[in-house]
């Protein structure tokens, strides 16, 4: 047996069992197998003078047992690991502060040959105006790319993902696309957004999904939450450049957006399943993991066993998608690295953070101080979906728990206030619900960070629930835009768009697409109902953008019955006073304020409201609201 061989089978020995009918294989074909190959490099490219350094990166590949990685023009490799398979190297890469941008590729050398590591340096994008955060000062608006607008019909039946576009179904997609919120960006401004957040934009998978299938029929990924690739953009919605242009052309509009992130898990079809770089990367594997028991409550629960947290840590989301192993540091870092990349490549202002709680608060204190240490004024907020506030506000970061762990994410989504919402302003129940819920608040640090909102793409429409009509979401609507939290708008709320359940509550925005009857993004297509919400809303987010108390201001309750409500939104710059009632006849409301004179209406529903000797009264006819405007009498 020539030398040559021999080293081949004994390296390969050692990483896979040889089917002896290998051996039939000509010679020629048995060396090229130990050849190492890379087929991904994770990250692509990193940056000089950056917080992270050395970058550790992930290359995927094949026959790179036994490899090592040459410095290259300055980038030093340390820190070598590989898999038993010699399927995926880890290398620390420590970038001198000097380098200069450019493509700095990587040898990786075994006895069987090199391989090329294409790796790059990239210019940093210029702090100005990008990195923003996010704060109560803004109006944020959720949208799903796929069901917005259609800028790019070339892109809605890719060729490396066919067979997934259809309007009619659905669960397959629609085609919508980054181009077509670029296109929009003008409708957005124009009624008072500040801030975007989009659902994901990770490449998700290229064929249909049967692991998830519903009915027996299987589905498509159109949502953007199962990625195949944490660093690809999915083709359905464009390209990373395109995202980098949709990005900067919403900051020269002067909104922020928000990138919509999953730590948590992955596709079931992304390639690690298969073949993890190691045999923790998952809590598990696809054929043995515990199942998702959703019981966040236990995370925040002092009695709560070890194994109640782990089965809610480490289950497989819907027994189905692949659970990051974070306990793991190359899982951890591999995932800080990832989100640092995508705000370092794209100027993102800040970051929604997926299914929060089902990854460990010690993780995200780690994640957070990362992003902060290179991004100060990025900002977090966590979905955790959950109703009760002292579960909610047990993962806001800023302090540390009963368990010593501080979570470091800024804030999180208002899902209580939500819930109260639609029981009082939807369904009729009485409006204390909600000044009960905001009673609260003093369980969270930071009440006023919190994202609230009325709908968004995990739940039914607004105009879905039972009792719902056009009068009640504007009223529903007033209290978001008027009360503490940094208000949230989903996708068509803003016209009254119907919908039920996932799937149904994604419809396409009417006028997204080009062969659609009407357009709903410009006045003359919208219904009569449509425009009454629309106008409204656009009311309010200019009385918020005008009003500095309604976005800063300390929330004073002055009066609560079973369905009306009056409060003050108090500040330096002075008071507003908004008063609603919930009910379904007129009602008179008392106000007590220590204060004098005139307030002025803003929504022409009342005259102004009168204070003398720091009383007056409102009179609101049947479901409706006015706020008054204290901030230029003093
Ligand atoms: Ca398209
Ligand atoms: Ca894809
Ligand atoms: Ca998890």
């Amino acid at each position: 047996m020539p030398f040559k061989l021999r080293k081949v089978l004994r390296s390969r020995r050692t990483l896979f069992f040889i089917p002896p009918w290998s051996l039939l294989l000509p010679l020629a074909v048995r060396i090229a197998l130990a050849t190492p190959v890379v087929t991904k490099v994770e990250p692509p490219n990193w940056w000089t003078d950056h917080s992270v350094n050395p970058v550790r990166l992930l290359i995927r590949g094949s026959g790179l047992t036994g490899a090592e990685v040459s410095d290259s023009a300055g980038l030093r490799a340390s820190g070598l690991r590989i898999n038993a398979a010699g399927t995926y190297l880890f290398v620390d890469i420590t970038i001198p502060r000097t380098l200069r941008p450019g493509s700095y590729p990587l040898q990786i050398r075994t006895s069987d040959g090199t391989a090329v590591a294409p790796f790059d340096i990239a210019t940093p994008l210029s702090p100005t105006g990008r990195f923003q955060g996010f704060s109560p000062d803004d109006v944020i608006y959720l949208l799903m790319p796929d069901r917005f607008a259609n800028g790019d019909p070339a892109n809605d039946d890719p060729a490396i993902s066919p067979g997934l576009f259809d309007r009619k179904n659905n669960r397959f997609y629609h085609g919508g696309d980054l181009q077509g919120i670029i296109d929009h960006l003008g409708y957005l401004k124009n009624f008072g957004v500040t801030a975007l957040w989009l659902t994901p934009v990770y490449d998700n998978t290229n064929a249909l999904n049967r692991r998830q299938a519903v009915g027996g029929e299987p589905v498509t990924d159109y949502h953007g939450y199962g990625t195949i690739d944490y660093y690809g953009v999915e083709e359905h919605l464009g390209t990373l450049n395109l995202l980098r242009k949709l990005v900067d052309e919403a900051h020269n509009a002067g909104m922020k957006v928000i990138q919509d992130q999953v730590a948590n898990h992955v596709s079931p079809y992304h390639p690690w399943v298969t073949h993890p770089p190691e045999p923790t990367w998952f809590h598990g594997s696809a054929s043995n993991h515990v199942n998702e028991t959703w019981q966040i409550w236990t995370l925040a629960d002092p009695h709560a066993g070890v194994q109640l947290r782990r089965a809610v840590l480490d289950g497989w989301f819907g027994d189905v998608l692949p659970d990051m192993n974070q306990d793991d540091p190359e899982v951890a870092r591999y995932e800080i690295q990832n989100a640092l990349w995508w705000v370092g490549m794209v100027g993102f202002d800040g970051i929604r953070q997926d299914t929060l709680p089902y990854v460990a608060r010690s993780f995200w204190s780690d994640w957070s101080t990362a992003l902060k240490r290179k991004y100060p004024k990025l900002r977090t907020v966590g979905e955790v979906f959950d109703s009760n506030p002292a579960v909610t506000s047990f993962f806001e970061g800023g302090v540390k728990r009963f368990d010593g762990v501080d979570s470091g994410i800024d804030t999180v989504f208002d899902f209580p206030t939500y819930y109260a919402i639609r029981d009082v302003f939807a369904r009729g129940n009485s409006i204390d619900l909600v000044a009960k819920t905001l009673a609260q608040d003093r369980l969270y640090l930071h009440p006023k960070a919190l994202v609230t909102f009325l709908g968004l793409h995990d739940v039914a429409r607004f105009m879905n629930e039972t009792g719902a009509t056009v009068e009640k979401l504007k009223l529903a609507f007033t209290f978001l835009l008027t009360s503490r939290g940094t208000p949230m708008i989903y996708y068509g709320d803003e016209i009254g768009l119907p919908g039920g359940d996932d799937p149904d509550n994604r419809r396409d925005f009417p006028g997204g697409w080009k062969e659609d009857t009407r357009n709903a993004f410009e006045a003359s297509g919208r219904t009569v109902q449509e425009a009454a919400v629309f106008d409204h809303v656009r009311k309010l987010t200019a009385l918020r953008a005008k009003l500095e108390p309604l976005r800063r201001g300390e929330m004073i309750d002055l009066a609560v019955t079973k369905q009306t409500w009056a409060y003050a939104r108090q500040s330096a710059s002075g008071t507003v006073i908004v008063a609603i009632n919930n009910g379904s006849d007129p009602a008179d409301i008392p106000i007590h304020f220590r204060s004098e004179g005139l307030l002025h209406s803003q929504l022409g529903v009342t005259g102004g409201l009168v204070l003398r000797s720091g009383s007056g009264e409102v009179h609101l006819p049947a479901y409706s609201a006015e706020i008054y405007d204290g901030t230029r009498a003093r």
